[in-house]
């Protein structure tokens, strides 16, 4: 039995939905809670239900859809997130919904009758969004994350994460009570993100390791002043601190430990007045968890020290600690079983990038399978991956579906 990959349908899907939320500078916005992100996930229904496929949302917003399997055993699933960071690709999360969508359809036009149900996920807010919750979806269906502990999250203009969800035909209320435990096995298809497998000219890769992720919301809480008239001495100037901050923290990054600072803002943020406050986040990564600790760690007492002898105070809140996640050694086996019977090199990857597979990792067996990207750009406009290779991945995907359903 062989399920054709339809290309153009590939294509089809990538454009309409990389429609949704673009601005005209070709930057897609499509965050958790967005009139973009509520249409994407009305796009995928529609795909989903031209498909023939089942489609239902979980407590956590999470969409599934489902071809039924016919001894009702454990569900088969894959798939990624439709959300998107601001002025995003058209691939990250994206590909691996349609990718996911793709080989389940072509497996239903072969005819192929399904022993398990096999079925396409877009999990809800895998990316950082107005809620402050990243891999909201994943995070509430494995009880990372307890919604009885998010009764009172809201955006920034006050609407409350359980509106949100609501308004996506998830409840936060009933969000505890889900499990993962109808899965059987869980691929997460998604582009690489970085240029490893464009560099070594190969179109696919498999990953082993997804990393840790720790993440600090610090606040630098200074004395708002005259800035003329204010001397030296007398200044408790929050920017100047977070200027030695970021430098101290770049002195702790290399050596397998990779951070960014990618937000903050200044108060009141004139040209003519002492900065009072500087709020940011400091995010770290390591497949590493030890060093990654141990470079976590380092950071706060250097942030200490620095606002001691400034005479500002600074407030450090966690907002994410992830551990890197190891993937399911029998899906890797698979996987790269199947890239052996199509003739494609194998190579495996570490990813720096978080993906909602980490969250399924430690409660299902679970892979991932990388689509190369162009020039190894993401979380911008260039984002870039071939068709060929995602009908590939698509083709991958689908024959390594078949022989997890025939297990
Ligand atoms: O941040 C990440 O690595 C992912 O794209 N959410
Ligand atoms: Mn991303
Ligand atoms: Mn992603
Ligand atoms: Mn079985």
């Amino acid at each position: 039995m062989t399920a054709q990959i339809h290309p153009e349908r590939l294509r089809r899907r990538l454009k309409t939905l990389g429609a949704i939320g673009r601005d005209p500078s070709g930057g897609i916005t499509r965050p958790f809670g967005s009139a973009a992100d509520g249409e994407a996930r009305r796009w995928f229904f529609a795909e989903a239900a031209d498909a023939g496929l089942t489609v239902t949302v979980d407590a956590a917003g999470n969409q599934w859809a489902v071809w039924p399997g016919t001894a009702g055993e454990k569900t088969i699933a894959a798939g990624s997130h439709l959300d998107t960071v601001p002025q995003g690709g058209m691939y990250d999360g994206a590909a691996g919904v349609i990718l996911a969508l793709e080989a389940i359809e072509t497996l239903k036009e072969a005819g192929y009758r399904p022993h398990h149900p096999l079925a396409v996920v877009a999990f809800t807010g895998e990316e950082p969004n107005p809620f402050g919750l990243s891999t909201l979806g994943s995070r509430l269906l494995t009880g990372k994350l307890k919604a009885a502990a998010l009764k009172n999250v809201t955006d920034p203009a006050g609407r409350t994460l359980a509106e949100a969800l609501r308004e996506v035909g998830g409840d936060l209320d009933s969000a505890d009570h889900l499990t993962p435990d109808f899965l059987a096995a869980f691929i997460e298809p998604h582009v690489e993100q970085s240029g490893r497998l464009d560099q070594a000219g190969l179109p696919l890769g498999l990953v082993d390791v997804i990393t840790g992720i720790h993440r600090d919301r610090i606040v630098f809480q200074g004395e708002q002043n005259h800035a003329g008239t204010t001397r030296p001495e007398d200044r408790r100037d929050a920017l100047m601190a977070f200027g030695e901050a970021v430098t101290a923290f770049e002195a702790l990054l290399g050596d397998g430990v990779i951070g960014t600072i990618g937000q903050a803002a200044i108060f009141p943020n004139a040209i003519n007045i002492v900065p009072s406050r500087v709020e940011y986040v400091a995010e770290m990564r390591s497949v590493d968890e030890n060093r990654l600790a141990e470079r976590v760690q380092e950071h706060r007492e250097r942030l200490t020290r620095l606002a001691l002898r400034r005479g500002v105070t600074v407030h450090v809140t966690n907002v994410l600690n992830q551990a890197p996640r190891a993937l399911h050694p029998d899906i890797h086996r698979l996987l790269v079983d199947r890239l052996v019977y199509r003739q494609i090199p194998v190579t495996t990857l570490s990813s720096l990038a978080g993906h909602d597979a980490t969250h399924l990792a430690d409660v299902v067996p679970t892979g991932m399978l990388f689509i190369r990207s162009l020039g190894g750009k993401s979380h911008c406009p260039e984002e870039s991956s071939r068709l060929e290779d995602l009908a590939l991945g698509a083709q991958v995907l689908a024959d390594a579906l078949l022989v997890l359903d025939r297990e």
